[in-house]
């Protein structure tokens, strides 16, 4: 069931138009939280809500998504770290093969065990290539997934990755620095995954200054997600939102 989300995903990416994805990461959220970041993105645009995270220990993520699904139009994508953290609430999930790395889990065992799972659900299935970048320190989902990321200076290596996972017939790339990153991932090699492969790209990790989101959208991210810094400074949710439609609104004017 590929579907509404990712027809519109691809449409936009076709017309050059650009998308931003905040990550809400149960571990880090209240319901108080979640209340006043769904305040802002009804002033501010959002296109989706990202839900998950490397680890998930707490347990009220369901809660979470019955919150937002009952106070806001935005579409959820549930962004998970392994077959326990389904949720048939969300619109959609990010059916993420870790293809940076070499973990039989993480390509494909995760994904027998939540097959039956998915087939009964009415979630839309976005295949997602995910591509962990190497951004200075080990992440949570590197430790976590037992995989060595790609390297930060060889964006040949993930524009072949990237070429080998759109072979294999995933709709989505997604190259991420990991959450908290000390930096996010380079201009060159988004640009280089951004060349190597037609399919829509997201881009997240590390993405918590306005410049920073900017670079990524002007390499070719078609998606920026961001995380912490909107757990760290609300009003960067509007500032980065501004990025985004700022790009969107130059996009149409100019001619094709
Ligand atoms: C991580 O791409 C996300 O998976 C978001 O990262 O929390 O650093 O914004 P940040």
């Amino acid at each position: 069931r590929l579907t509404s989300l990712y027809d519109a995903l691809t449409k936009r990416r076709n017309h050059g138009q650009k998308s931003l994805a905040i990550l809400l990461d149960p571990d880090h959220l209240d319901e108080a939280n979640c209340r006043h970041i769904l305040e802002l993105s009804e002033k501010h645009p959002v296109d989706y809500f990202f839900m998950g995270g490397s680890l998930v220990m707490s347990s009220h993520q369901a809660a979470l998504i019955r919150f937002i699904k009952s106070r806001s139009s935005v579409p959820v994508l549930l962004f998970p770290s392994n077959s326990l953290h389904l949720d048939e609430q969300a619109d959609g999930i990010l059916l993420l093969s870790l293809i940076s790395g070499r973990n039989p889990d993480f390509l494909i065992g995760q994904h027998v065990i939540a097959a039956p799972l998915l087939r009964q659900s009415n979630l839309q299935i976005l295949p997602t290539g995910y591509m962990l970048v190497d951004t200075g320190r080990q992440t949570t989902a590197s430790y976590m997934s037992g995989t060595t990321p790609l390297p930060y200076d060889k964006p040949a290596i993930a524009a072949c990755t990237a070429m080998a996972g759109e072979q294999l017939g995933l709709r989505l790339m997604y190259l991420d620095g990991g959450s908290g990153a000390m930096y996010p991932v380079s201009s060159a090699m988004i640009r280089a995954v951004r060349q190597a492969t037609e399919v829509p790209l997201i881009v997240g990790g590390g993405i918590n200054t306005v410049d920073k989101a900017q670079a990524a959208l002007v390499a070719g991210a078609d998606v920026i997600v961001v995380g912490n810094q909107i757990e760290k400074n609300r009003d960067f949710l509007g500032e980065v939102s501004k990025v985004v439609r700022s790009f969107n609104a130059i996009k149409n004017m100019s001619p094709e």
